[in-house]
């Protein structure tokens, strides 16, 4: 069976390999097996014209029946899919700033005592951006205005625009977004008319459909830019933080607690009550209580408590068998049912939090922020239970980790480049761009996805961009993946970069040698997947320092890896917001010619902003690198003019 051991080693993860090639024949059904039972996939599906709005469906779009039985054809059912897809992730990502705003209100009104205000300098920048006075006004009646608009930018009926959206991107966007007509009036009102929209016998109209899926995917972006924000003035902007990652993290002598999710809402608490609760886990036999991250909310928990990455989506199963995870707690989103049915081979209890988050046979404990601490120990005490319970005799950790410097919110990267120029911090990037020391700036972003081999795409894309001179910020589970590879350190530096982004990082280190205690590392850990509007936020600020419009600025996104619904959100957004947004594999478009080729081509007539779908990672990041020198070949050529025509040669505008 060598070929089948060559396909279910699906991954060029290290630890996870080991854990994998000592289960080949265990039997375990973790997702590395059922990718392979599931060979092959649908191509209906992944071409996206397969249509099941209605039960008259399953209609599929085939050579002898080019209509679904109501006579959607191809572009209709791909279009309409691409909504539904982008309202998946949008509705995640709100239900996900909504519950940061609600709990912010109960901090202004006093009914979670274990949270508070952390951060005030956050929240009077936030206030500052979104045009709240703060004028002789307390902490919490600022943060209760920024509340209101917040809730206000959820809930919306009257039609007036968002305020939220309109304070955050530059005007020149939002004139555009206006005139396309796809400027979100409140989240709530736009994923109600894009679901209306989608409904059997509804639109038909392609190009209409494709503007609503970017009018969703501009909603998104609130509810994303809402859940940083405030998460940022409860719990700390991220600022420079040293740890570790992978397997190895895990500690046979401690009680090892895995929070997985995306809410750092709960994986706050648990951070902090493991602290506290050390006495209990001493008085079981343990060394202690380790917390360690898996998914998004492991990279809200390591960019502000420093707390370790266990593994990123893909291999999060394979965590448990190791046998050493005494309790798996987790939250929202990216978790898969499968960790239930491998956790019943070990003692490793699965703990769901969420109302809207149950697995069969799972523990639940209902997170309530009026009791959080309550709750947080509640959970604590269950996995110093499970510990009791621990045979020794089952535990392999892969003795694999990495050192990480993470902890890059915009504010600490502003931070860095203030101590080369105080007045205009941005510019020290923009300079090193216009110079060409740098080629531009890429976003890594998004998930694994088995379809490629785990962080394969990631960790290739990374290292051909760094040896051709782009600045790299990540975030999701590909900030995972250069934690977990020693691509998020200085050593990383020596071994990838190209001699541009060496000098750029080292001014950098030189300038900030009194603060830093660490070294910058080659990639630029932003957090998590919400975070991407801190990705978003730094094309901003750069296309103020440069005076254009953002699709002008030479600035990438790639999801190597990308999975979940809300990859799809996300990338959309970025194309709309002016972004090349490279994707390494094919979302279920090509279905519809017409809609491939808006999605390729004439996004980037109307909005600066397309995809560009390239699965080999070699390919992609050339690819990516055209992508940003088209960008700044355009910008020296607009400059040379001005300089020698005085002319205002580069229009602001897209
Ligand atoms: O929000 S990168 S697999 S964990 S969806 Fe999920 Fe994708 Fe990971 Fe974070 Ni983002
Ligand atoms: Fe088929 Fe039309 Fe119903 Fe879709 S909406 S399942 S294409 S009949």
């Amino acid at each position: 069976m060598a070929d089948k051991k060559k396909d279910r080693n699906r991954s060029v993860d290290p630890a996870v390999l080991e854990i994998l090639a000592r289960t080949e024949d265990s039997g375990f059904d973790t997702a590395y097996d059922r990718f392979l039972k599931m060979q092959p996939q649908c191509n209906f599906g992944e071409q996206g014209i397969c249509c099941h709005v209605c039960i008259q469906g399953p209609c599929r779009i085939t050579k002898k029946a080019d209509k679904g039985i109501c006579g959607a054809t191809a572009y209709t059912i791909v279009a309409r899919n691409l909504v539904r897809h982008e309202l998946g992730g949008c509705t995640a990502h709100a239900d996900h700033g909504l519950h940061a705003t609600l709990l912010a209100k109960e901090v202004v009104e006093g009914r979670a005592p274990d949270y508070q205000i952390k951060d005030t300098d956050k929240l009077y920048a936030v206030a500052k951006r979104i045009g709240v006075s703060t004028e002789g006004k307390d902490d919490k009646a600022i943060f209760k205005e920024l509340v209101d608009i917040a809730l206000e930018d959820f809930s919306r009926l009257d039609g007036e625009d968002s305020k939220w959206l309109s304070k955050v991107i530059i005007p020149e966007r939002i004139e555009k977004f206006k005139d396309c007509n796809i400027l979100p009036s409140s989240i709530h009102r736009t994923i109600a008319g894009a679901m209306a929209q989608t409904h059997m016998g509804m639109d038909a109209d392609p190009v209409n459909l494709v503007f609503k899926s970017l009018e969703v995917s501009l909603a998104d972006y609130i509810g994303e830019h809402i859940a940083t924000s405030l998460s940022d003035v409860l719990f700390g902007t991220p600022k420079p933080v040293v740890s570790e990652a992978n397997m190895g993290v895990l500690d046979p002598d401690y009680i090892n607690i895995a929070v997985h999710g995306h809410n750092p809402i709960l994986s706050e608490m648990i951070v902090q009550a493991a602290r506290d609760m050390k006495g209990e886990a001493e008085a079981a036999g343990a060394k202690g209580i380790k917390c360690m991250g898996i998914c998004c909310t492991g990279n809200e928990i390591l960019m502000r408590q420093g707390v370790p990455i266990l593994t990123n989506f893909a291999s999060q199963e394979l965590a448990i068998m190791t046998g050493a995870v005494d309790a798996m707690v987790v939250d929202i989103q990216c978790i898969m049912p499968g960790i239930q049915a491998v956790s019943e081979c070990f003692h490793t209890r699965i703990v769901t939090t969420s109302t809207s988050v149950k697995i069969p046979s799972a523990y639940h404990i209902e997170f309530d922020e009026e009791r959080a601490m309550e709750k947080a120990r509640e959970v604590i005490q269950i996995a110093i239970g499970a510990y009791k319970e621990r045979n020794k005799d089952k535990v392999s950790i892969p003795q694999i980790k990495n050192k990480v410097v993470a902890g890059f919110s915009v504010e600490a990267l502003l931070d860095l480049f203030a101590a080369i120029n105080p007045e205009r911090p941005i510019k020290v990037l923009t300079d090193a761009i216009e110079s060409g020391e740098l080629r531009g700036v890429c976003l890594l972003a998004g998930c694994n996805n088995l379809k490629r081999i785990h962080d394969q795409n990631h960790s290739t894309i990374a290292q051909e961009l760094a040896r051709n001179n782009v600045l790299l910020v990540a975030t999701g589970c590909a900030a995972q993946t250069y934690a977990k590879f020693g691509m998020l350190n200085s050593d990383a530096v020596e071994k990838y970069a190209g001699d541009g982004l060496k000098a750029f990082l080292n001014r950098l280190n030189e300038a900030n040698k009194d603060k830093l205690t660490e070294k910058l590392p080659l990639v630029f850990h932003m957090g998590s997947c919400v975070d991407n509007s801190r990705a978003y936020d730094l094309m901003t600020y750069m296309a103020e320092e440069m005076q254009v419009d953002t699709p002008k600025v030479p600035y990438a996104a790639s999801a190597p890896e990308a999975m979940s619904e809300k990859a799809i959100a996300i990338g959309s957004w970025a194309v709309s917001l002016g972004m090349p947004v490279h994707v390494g594999v094919v979302p279920p478009i090509p279905g519809s010619p017409l809609v491939d080729g808006i999605a390729r081509q004439i996004a980037q007539d109307v909005y600066g902003g397309y995809f560009i779908w390239e699965t080999d990672p070699e390919e992609s990041a050339k690819k990516i690198l055209a992508a940003l020198d088209e960008r700044t070949w355009k910008l020296k050529v607009h400059k040379m003019a001005k300089e020698q025509y005085e002319t205002e040669a580069i229009s602001k505008t897209w």
